[in-house]
């Protein structure tokens, strides 16, 4: 199954906009994701932008409606399925490949409906010695967000072409 999420833009922050596509062939099956964002700053900020999966599927208030980090199993952050960790933005771009994620496309706690949120910041990966840190990792402010529905495969093909092109470039160079 190939499924994904397109973005949708939050009005008053960077325009972030892209795809985060998701695959698993079966259902104990390894899920795959590749992460192709645009819009970050160009200035020389090096921080981290913390990529999530939140628990609703709601963008009727933009990306405050996602709710908190999807967490069927009631642990903490940064154990959640869809704790992503950090994304580094080149060129304000993002082109990440990801295997083996914890989360599932299948069964009682699939990710179909829910959403995904890309943030302002880094998150400390539960290190804050906050509470906010152990519930969502202090990232900040939601850039973008965009529920996770079914899509076309061919977007998964595209984008993971592109994406080896990006690859070969940067380790010649
Ligand atoms: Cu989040
Ligand atoms: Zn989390």
């Amino acid at each position: 199954t190939a499924t994904g999420c397109v973005s949708k833009i939050d009005a008053d922050k960077p325009q972030v906009t892209g795809q985060v596509l998701f695959r698993q062939h079966y259902s104990h099956g390894r899920l795959e994701a590749i992460f192709y964002l645009d819009g970050f700053p160009l200035d020389n900020n090096q921080s981290g932008r913390a990529i999530h999966i939140h628990e609703l599927g709601d963008l009727s208030n933009g990306c405050d409606s996602t709710g908190g980090h999807y967490n069927p199993f009631g642990v903490n952050h940064p154990r959640h399925p869809g704790d992503f960790g950090n994304f580094f933005p080149k060129e304000g771009k993002i082109r990440k490949y990801k295997t083996n994620l914890f989360a599932t496309m299948f069964g009682p706690y699939s990710i179909m409906g829910r959403s995904v949120v890309i943030h302002e910041q880094e998150d400390d990966m539960g290190k804050g010695n906050n509470k906010a840190s152990l519930e969502n990792g202090n990232a900040g402010k939601r850039l973008a967000c965009c529920v996770i529905g079914i899509c076309n495969k061919n977007l998964w093909e595209e984008k993971l072409s592109e994406k080896c092109v990006s690859l070969c470039r940067v380790s010649f160079l």
